[in-house]
């Protein structure tokens, strides 16, 4: 059933349209009480009001500690209005039929990096004390707690004599206890964290229906962390079809891989590894670099950039090995923009998505993993390396450019991961790699035979020197491993492709005999003291 709001309680951080509310109300014979701040908003808008004085019977107290919590408001908002309506008379409790709160900015105060008094003072009691009551008693009492709901409530009101019925109230109940659960994780999480206790506020919504999840079998939707720094549904969808779970896991990492790269970069990314990896000066040449890395594999995948899109770059996706006409099938393209003239040679497509997000934004500093029934929690891995120490007698002049760029490549692949990068002329490439598999010795394998193969066709000169240069190619090249070797095989394979220098995290066990092979074999090894593994 409808109720007649008579009597209304206005108490609000975020004034913002709260006149137009009062007025609807005020035109409908209802009485507004309210506290301090608000009150002189709404009698500035000539709107009469109670003060809130007036009905507990004691001042604002406490340098405004103290403004509604009283046994009169509290009362107001939650005498069962059948059953203990005699008790309320009795007690000169009048019925309040409406609350509009919305709570002491913690947040955003919060966010502002205040000192911790200050943080400490934005916590609300009074509001959520009054929201909490107000919807508990939704059979009889509005509560309103979100600005952007005022004008359907004006139209309601406007429309139903001043009352609002009981679909609203419960909408508006439901949408107050999400407000005040809300709101104390966010203090307990700031509290967590003032401490230097990882922490998190668990609140997610529904954010969006898939059309499936991993398999067409399998149902799906997307929640949203509420206030996560970055999500999904943050990037902007600028042409083409939806995208499915597997291509957002994919677009996800191709997106990581980019972000800290500086000079322009272009990533390639098939089943949420890339198989294409290259940062340097022009853009094109970026793109024709990255694709190398493994062209087969390219094919049906999810590329991100790391700068605006030039026309002149995404041309290439027109041009195979002959130069004719072919287009080169991807699924996606995102980067931070598009020059108007890119985005209108590749809307051609109908099927190539093209989406826009922000590098910045994508770095997180906590991440989820989820297990069955089960989430993880973990600071996220931002650290690339603790130190750089070479252990073998062979001294080695690893860049250090290259060197972060080939751990930036290994952190990016499924473990055991195993990454061949080099630079050429100005470009940091990643040569060849190999991940995904049980045994670090077969994506070592994979990773030197890609390589190979890769430098045999990127050769143009006479048949005779082509091993001189694969040769030359494979002396300049860092093999980059994201976890310590557990036996010396890796090293003797590396070595038997041509490989100079290495470069992983240290810390077996073995370490000795590692290092003892290298020695014996010409090469320098490096290590970082880190590990990247991605399971
Ligand atoms: O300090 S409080 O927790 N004590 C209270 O009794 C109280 N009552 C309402 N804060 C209280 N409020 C909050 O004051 C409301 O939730 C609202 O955010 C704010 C509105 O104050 P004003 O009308 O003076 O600007």
């Amino acid at each position: 059933h409808s109720i007649k709001i008579k009597r209304a309680l206005f108490s609000v951080s975020d004034k913002s349209g709260v006149e137009a509310l009062a007025r609807a109300l005020h035109q409908n014979g209802c009485q507004i009480i309210s506290t301090g701040g608000t009150k002189s908003v709404l009698e500035k808008a000539g709107i009469p009001v109670t003060e809130i004085s007036e009905v507990t019977g004691n001042p604002e107290a406490f340098g405004g500690r103290m403004k509604t919590i009283s046994f009169q408001i509290e009362s107001a908002l939650l005498f069962d209005r059948e059953k203990d309506a005699d008790e309320a008379r009795q007690l000169g409790i009048e019925p309040i039929d409406m609350v509009v709160c919305n709570l002491y900015p913690f947040e955003r105060v919060k966010n502002q990096g205040v000192d911790f008094d200050t943080l400490i003072e934005n916590i609300d009691i009074g509001g959520p004390t009054m929201v909490r009551a107000a919807a508990k008693n939704f059979k009889y009492v509005a509560v309103v707690t979100d600005p952007q709901d005022y004008p359907d409530l004006v139209t309601e009101l406007q429309d139903n004599d001043g009352a609002l019925s009981y679909e609203t109230r419960f909408r508006l109940m439901r949408k107050a206890f999400n407000l005040t659960a809300d709101y104390d994780a966010m203090i307990a999480t700031a509290m967590d964290e003032t401490a230097g206790h990882l922490s998190v506020r668990l609140a997610f919504d529904r954010a969006k229906t898939l059309r499936y999840g991993e398999n067409a079998h399998q149902q799906a939707f997307f929640l949203r962390q509420r206030h996560a720094p970055y999500s999904l549904h943050d990037l902007e969808f600028l042409h083409g079809k939806e995208l499915s779970y597997n291509n957002i896991v994919d677009l996800y990492s191709a997106l990581d891989a980019v972000k800290d790269l500086s000079k322009t970069a272009c990533a390639i990314i098939k089943h949420n590894n890339p198989c294409g990896l290259c940062e340097g000066n022009d853009q094109r040449q970026v793109f024709e670099l990255a694709w190398a890395g493994d062209p087969v594999s390219a094919f049906g995948s999810i590329i991100a950039f790391n700068k605006k899109v030039e026309r002149s770059t995404v041309e290439f996706l027109h041009l195979d090995a002959e130069n004719k006409m072919q287009r080169k099938f991807v699924e996606v393209i995102a980067a931070p923009d598009f020059a108007p003239e890119a985005i209108e040679y590749l809307k051609k497509h109908k099927n190539l998505r093209l989406v826009r997000f922000e590098p910045k934004r994508v770095t997180q500093e906590k991440e989820f993993k989820i297990l069955a029934g089960s989430l993880l929690l973990q600071t996220s891995d931002n650290t690339l390396l603790k130190e750089k120490e070479t252990v073998t007698q062979h001294e080695t002049e690893v860049d250090d450019d290259l060197l972060n760029f080939g751990l930036l490549a290994v952190r990016q692949l499924k473990s055991n991961a195993i990454a061949v990068v080099r630079k050429k002329d100005n470009y940091l490439q990643l040569l060849g790699m190999g991940c995904g598999q049980p045994n670090r010795v077969n994506s070592t394998r994979l990773a030197l035979e890609r390589s190979r193969e890769n430098l045999k066709n990127e050769f143009t000169g006479e048949d005779a020197q082509r091993e001189r240069y694969i040769k030359e190619q494979m002396e300049k090249a860092v093999l980059v491993s994201d976890a310590f070797f557990p036996f010396p095989d890796n090293v003797e394979i590396a070595a038997s492709y041509g490989i100079k220098t290495i470069v992983q995290p240290g810390g077996s066990i073995r370490d000795k005999s590692v290092i003892e092979k290298c020695n014996e074999l010409g090469i320098a090894m490096v290590f970082t003291g880190l590990r990247h593994f991605k399971h």
